[in-house]
């Protein structure tokens, strides 16, 4: 067993002894009541799960075992002479709670390298499909061809105990996650570069060889996909991805059926599609007014307008946060450093000044500031990564990180399948009638 595999055993064998201990004293305390408008109106603020990798404060932001987005940029190893923080360390923080070491981290990467062979039958597959299908289409199909390879699957077929199963589902992880941006790439250059495919450098960082296989080889880029698949890795348990990889995984769905799942959540325009919508929005914004950088005042025009005609503003609301995102601010950040006078980038941060006053005013929407969404569009934009489709995808491979470490924990402490009870709008009613009788 590596050395990776061993920590995360053994923090997660201590955890199981302390939630038991939890259950066992406090397993009746009430955490909160449900209120009826929670259960029509999307379980939100019901807290319902436990997902030991993130976790969300609605003012402050995500903390990844009480890390924020900055300490993180700050903390975790970097590539010699890079800037951003490699998303192996932060796979590693999530699995095993502590941060990593350069040397954790190298056998990550190393780990990675030699797992992502994918098989010949997954690029048929791909190849069966038109070439436009959406590539978020393209990508679960990819996945759920890769679930082939499962190990927990043929190993609950052939029978194994329920204490084994975060064995074989680690072993998945590791391999599903090594395999997923040879898959990722493949998608990009067959759509989108005549099917000119570029074989993947071993040497290099899990990012730095995914921007080399995408077909970029500038530095810039491949620092921005290290803080990309950082920061959009994971975000506590109840958003759609992770929450349906999780409820999938509790059937004992295998980790690459799971992780389709969650995927297929990841594809809609609410959730993770919202990053190519965002830059739909801002292209349109800049064709209809004739300019690359219109100013603030037709900024705010143009946004009345999309609302006025029923449409959100991509990028922007959430269901948990309240405050600017701080995945939003890390890109900002980069932005600043590396593309300041980009004109879409320019017109992101004007977006940024307008539409939150406009957006508050409305008086319904909660949370009027941007979200992770709203800026990395033009930033893949400015590095020439121009076809917006893709965007999703990106930010899936990202995911595989939050999601499939949770699924080991999940596994790795016994949580069982998930079933919520759910009611009819008959049952409220007379549930109603019966309270006020
Ligand atoms: N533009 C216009 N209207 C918006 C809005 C926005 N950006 N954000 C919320 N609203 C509206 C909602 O549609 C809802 O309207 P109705 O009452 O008419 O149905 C009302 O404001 C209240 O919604 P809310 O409680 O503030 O927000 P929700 O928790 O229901 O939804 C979210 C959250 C993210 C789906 C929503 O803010 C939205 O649609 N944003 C735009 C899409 C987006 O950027 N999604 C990405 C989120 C991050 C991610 O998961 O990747």
């Amino acid at each position: 067993m590596g050395f990776v595999k061993d920590r995360f055993k053994a923090t997660a064998d201590q955890q199981l002894l302390e939630i038991k201990g939890i259950i066992e004293k406090h397993g009746n305390t009430k955490l909160e009541d449900v209120t009826i408008a929670q259960a029509f109106q999307g379980m939100r603020g019901i807290t319902g799960l436990v997902t030991e990798t993130s976790l969300l404060d609605s003012n402050e932001g995500i903390r990844f075992r009480g890390f924020s987005i900055p300490e993180l940029r700050d903390k975790l190893p970097k590539i010699e002479n890079g800037n951003e923080p490699l998303p192996e360390g932060l796979f590693y923080l999530m699995l095993v709670g502590e941060l990593p070491s350069h040397e954790d981290v190298e056998h990550i990467s190393a780990t990675w390298a030699r797992r992502s062979h994918v098989p010949n039958h997954v690029f048929d597959v791909i190849e069966a499909l038109p070439v436009s299908t959406h590539p978020m289409t393209q990508f679960c199909t990819a996945v759920l061809a890769l679930q082939t390879e499962s190990k927990f699957s043929k190993a609950y077929s052939e029978g194994i105990s329920k204490k084994e199963y975060w064995d074989y589902v680690y072993e998945d992880t590791m391999t599903l996650i090594a395999r997923l941006p040879r898959v990722a790439a493949y998608i990009y250059r067959r759509k989108y570069k005549n099917s000119e495919h570029i074989q993947p450098d071993g040497l290099l960082d899990w990012s730095g060889n995914f921007a080399h296989m995408l077909g970029f080889e500038d530095e810039g880029f491949k620092e921005l996909m290290r803080l990309y698949l950082t920061i959009h890795a994971d975000h506590e348990g109840g958003n759609v991805s992770a929450h349906a990889t999780h409820l999938v995984g509790s059937a004992l769905s295998d980790p690459y059926l799971s992780f389709a799942a969650g995927m297929a959540g990841l594809a809609g325009p609410l959730h993770g599609l919202a990053n190519q919508e965002v830059i739909r929005w801002i292209e349109e914004l800049q064709e209809n007014l004739g300019t690359q950088e219109p100013s603030k005042e037709q900024i705010a025009e143009y946004i009345k307008t999309t609302l006025s005609q029923g449409k959100v503003v991509p990028g922007y609301g959430h269901a948990v946060l309240r405050k600017t995102d701080p995945r939003f601010t890390a890109q900002m950040e980069f932005a600043k450093t590396h593309c300041p006078e980009n004109p879409t980038v320019k017109t992101v941060w004007n977006v940024y000044d307008v539409a939150p006053a406009i957006l508050e005013a409305t008086g319904k929407i909660k949370n009027p500031w941007p979200n992770v969404d709203a800026h990395s569009g033009a930033l893949l934009k400015h590095y020439g990564l121009v076809e917006e489709d893709f965007y999703t995808v990106l930010f899936g491979v990202s995911r595989a990180l939050g999601v499939l470490a949770s699924l080991c924990w999940d596994r790795a402490l016994n949580f069982p399948i998930e079933r919520p009870k759910s009611v009819t709008t008959e049952w409220v009613k007379n549930f109603i009638e019966k309270q006020n009788a």
